[in-house]
């Protein structure tokens, strides 16, 4: 097999091993959307692969391809047996960094035998890597799960040209000085050309620390959305920091928005729905930083309070379940099904529950007459880097109507500034937003149509492939 000259690496490979109901074996697209936002990379590469984890334990399969990104991309499997996928994955990576990168909603474990494990697995990761890449290739490390790999990954093949990027904020510092490894995060990171996060803030965030605790030399001027790079030298080496608010595929999702069997199909989920006169929106994976339970209660309130009619209001949630063997997604799935059980148990008529609650993934072709029979979308989260949900609504809306209700803490947020914006620790704003925007919208403010306006022309002018490109290029020139 010929080395390659691209080289995703992520924690997980673009399709997972599923075992069907007969036994057999096959490769199945993983969930999540790494391979919508890296598919344009891969598009047409001499050489390219991808090296990852196939999704489930001591499967150790030889590499091959999958359509899923295309026939010429080689997947290398990194193998992880059940104890590393408890320690590294279920560990380390969700249980300590997911919870001290999203503001301490949940309260992260430190657990030096997690953590050793976590090394070991970034190890395997780069030697992986090593193995696969060509003389001078270019090797893009993606998320929180594979901090370690840049660094392990240069002193192994210091000729690689390496890329970073971070799908999840990147904390206030105050906050990660907690982590005992903190200083091995840092160096990790530096051994990357370049380091990507979603927001402005994530980069100042970074440079500080390595200022802090690497000692590194930063360069003082501010970054801005989308400005050159800053640059961190430490040991002789430098390396690039910089924002890169990732999108979604506008394009695609605008042309299966403007399809007529899309509009069809939404105008029958409303009619299922009882022709409600508003119906709210949120679909998210089951996660604590999600939000989920922050949109019931608002929604719950208002009910309670007699502003929302339950015979003229329909909150749709779908939660595609996630991460159901770490004990806070477990408290979060209970918490969640009993808010939807007090609140249709109050104000639910029979056959006709003012929450209508999925747990479950659903297809792209069935998410699309979901946004567009949704009025408002409530996008609540207490913390997310970026949100593609609330860019996949306004991006696949085909007029100006309809309206986003979008937390201050996401990544989002930065660039969609017409939502109607909420901190969701502030109920009673959250509770206003949703009932001004569902008000705005059944009465075809035209206030409301611009702000819709404003947000699609943003999303259809900054896409994914364009996020892909300019990380890329960024990374050419460092
Ligand atoms: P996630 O935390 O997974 O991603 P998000 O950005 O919203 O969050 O992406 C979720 C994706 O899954 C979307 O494409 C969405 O359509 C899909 N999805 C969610 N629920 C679904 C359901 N019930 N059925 C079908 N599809 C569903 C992480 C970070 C984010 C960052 C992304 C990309 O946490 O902040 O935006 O990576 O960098």
């Amino acid at each position: 097999m010929d080395a390659a000259g691209f080289v995703v690496v992520a924690n997980r490979l673009p399709v997972d091993l599923v075992t069907g109901p007969d036994g057999e074996q096959r490769w199945q697209a993983a969930p999540g959307g790494l391979v919508t936002a890296l598919a344009p990379a891969l598009r047409g590469r001499e050489s390219a692969a991808w090296v990852g984890w196939p999704g489930v334990p001591d499967a150790a399969p030889e590499p091959f391809s999958d359509a899923t990104v295309g026939e010429d991309v080689v997947l290398h499997p990194v193998p992880l047996d059940a104890d590393e996928v408890a320690a590294h994955y279920e560990g380390a990576a969700n249980a300590t960094l997911w919870p001290l990168y999203h503001d301490l909603i949940a309260a992260p474990v430190y657990d030096r035998g997690w953590w050793e494990v976590h090394r070991r697995v970034n190890e395997r990761f780069a030697d992986a890597t090593a193995r696969v890449a060509a003389e001078g290739a270019t090797v893009w490390v993606q998320d929180y799960q594979l901090q370690l790999v840049p660094r392990l990954l240069r002193e192994r093949r210091p000729d690689l040209r390496i890329g970073f990027f971070l799908h999840i904020p990147f904390p206030p510092v105050e906050l990660f000085l907690q982590l005992p490894w903190r200083a091995e995060v840092v160096e990790g990171l530096l051994g990357a050309d370049l380091v990507g996060f979603h927001t402005p803030g994530g980069a100042r965030n970074f440079r500080w620390l390595a200022h802090r605790l690497c000692g590194a030399d930063v360069d003082g001027s501010e970054i801005g959305l989308r400005e050159a790079p800053g640059e961190i030298r430490v040991g002789g080496r430098t390396t690039r920091v910089g924002a890169f608010p990732i999108s979604v595929e506008s394009a695609t999702l605008a042309e299966r928005g403007a399809d007529p069997a899309t509009a069809e199909r939404a105008a029958a989920l409303r009619g299922e729905l009882g022709d409600p006169e508003t119906v709210l929106l949120g679909v998210d994976r089951l996660d604590y930083t999600k939000g989920i339970g922050v949109r019931l209660e608002a929604v719950g309130e208002l009910l309670d309070a007699g502003r929302l009619d339950p015979a003229t209001t329909v909150l749709v949630q779908v939660a595609t379940p996630s991460r159901e063997r770490v004990d806070a997604y477990r408290r979060t799935r209970d918490e969640v099904e009993r808010t939807v059980g007090r609140i249709n148990g109050d104000h639910a008529d029979l056959g006709h529950p003012v929450v209508h609650y999925l747990h479950r993934s659903l297809p792209p072709a069935e998410l699309a007459p979901l946004y567009l029979a949704a009025d408002v979308m409530l996008v609540t989260p207490l913390r997310d880097g970026m949100n593609l949900v609330a860019k996949e609504y306004v991006a696949t809306r085909p007029d100006d109507s309809g309206a986003l209700v979008l937390s201050e803490f996401t990544g989002a947020a930065e660039e969609l500034t017409t939502a109607w914006t909420i901190n969701p620790y502030d109920l009673d704003g959250v509770a206003d937003a949703i009932t001004e925007a569902a008000a705005a919208v059944r009465s075809r403010d035209e206030g409301a149509r611009e702000r819709m306006a404003a947000l699609r022309a943003q999303v259809g002018e900054h896409d994914v492939a364009r996020w892909a490109e300019a990380f890329l290029a960024a990374l050419g020139g460092a």
